[in-house]
């Protein structure tokens, strides 16, 4: 299959990351996207092309504007206010607080975000557009007739809801890519298999039959996102019946991580969709240094087998993984995976 990649996603480089109480080197790092093409290109999955351009008004397809407006020029206000550092943000309007926009960069840092994990450099909103397109791109090639892609996006966009931003996420590539092909008249699936639950594709879709979400994640009353991913969140309105949340336990492993693919396998297939939405996270990895499953390498070519037996055209949309040296091999074994269940 092809693989859509492109440089820009180095000028993202968020730098630090507060975690258990210390500030940290972001684990959510150019090195992630780089070991990965790497492994692409080592294993010959197949031709690496450069995204076509088109362009940052596809971030409303599922994103607020002022939303978008906001992070287009939020560096650049941070550099006013505070000099050419990273802004991170540091209030959040909570349960009693009025829900205006305040002026003060800051203030619209917390308005627009829902957690800390969203550092701001020069370069992020440019490799956050770039990374809608290298999505686009290859939604083009799928619906195009082709059977697989893999958009090696970079920042990840899970998290990412219709006008927040939070855990390493700014655009929801994949759900902008399902959603343009529900513009298109088609029907569409997103797996999402990262070890967090992906809030941002979950919240926007909530209330739609026509985006069918599936979840796999570590489950939200002892891992983060924790304030959604539960199992009885399945939809409201026309949506109920759209939504299915697998939350598993820490230390799991294959056996159980497996069973829980057959179950959203199922699900999906039930569902016929033209088109599959994969979020890749590679954080289900046992040697994962902020995650508590426990997949081995060898298993994400299963993962891959399972998901080629769907019978659907998919693209794959790379979201987390931090277990940075073995994240191409394991990317790029679910890929293979794929190719060589279809192959079958
Ligand atoms: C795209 C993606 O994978 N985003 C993940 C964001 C996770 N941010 C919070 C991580 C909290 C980790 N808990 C600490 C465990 C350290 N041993
Ligand atoms: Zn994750």
């Amino acid at each position: 299959m092809k693989t859509i990649f492109s440089e820009d996603h180095k000028l993202h480089d968020g730098t630090v990351e507060l975690i258990g109480g210390t500030l940290v080197p972001s684990f959510e790092c150019p090195r992630r996207a780089e070991i990965v093409i790497n492994r692409v290109r080592d294993q010959k999955l197949g031709p690496v092309i450069e995204p076509t351009r088109f362009g940052i008004e596809n971030a409303a397809l599922v994103h607020a504007p002022d939303f978008v407006k906001f992070l287009s020029i939020a560096y650049d206000d941070w550099e006013k206010a505070h000099g050419d550092t990273v802004a991170l943000p540091i209030a959040w309007p909570g349960r009693s607080f009025s829900q205006r926009v305040p002026d003060a960069i800051d203030g619209r840092l917390g308005f627009y975000s829902f957690d800390a994990g969203v550092p701001l450099v020069r370069g992020t909103f440019p490799a956050a557009a770039s990374a809608i397109d290298v999505a686009l791109t290859g939604l083009a090639l799928v619906t195009g007739g082709e059977r697989a892609a893999f958009a090696l996006c970079r920042p990840p966009g899970h998290h990412a809801t219709a006008d927040q931003m939070g855990g390493y996420c700014y655009f929801n590539n994949a759900a902008i890519a399902a959603e343009s092909v529900t513009r298109q008249g088609g029907r569409v699936a997103i797996l999402d298999v990262d070890y967090h639950h992906g809030n941002g594709s979950q919240a926007i879709f909530y209330d739609r039959p026509d985006v069918l979400f599936v979840s796999l994640h570590g489950d939200p009353k002892q891992e983060y996102p924790y304030f959604l991913g539960y199992a009885d969140e399945t939809g409201v309105g026309r949506g109920e019946g759209y939504n299915l949340n697998l939350p598993l336990p820490w230390g799991t492993a294959w056996d159980t991580y497996g069973a829980a693919m057959e179950t959203a396998v199922a699900r999906i297939k039930a569902f016929a969709p033209d088109t599959l939405v994969v979020s890749l996270g590679l954080d289900t990895y046992m040697e994962d240094p902020i995650s508590h499953f426990r997949l081995d390498t060898a298993d994400y070519l299963r993962m891959g087998e399972q998901i080629a037996a769907i019978g659907t055209p998919t693209l794959f949309v790379f979201e987390g993984g931090y277990a940075v040296e073995p994240l191409g091999v394991n990317t790029v074994n679910v890929l293979t995976g794929f190719e060589e269940r279809m192959r079958r």
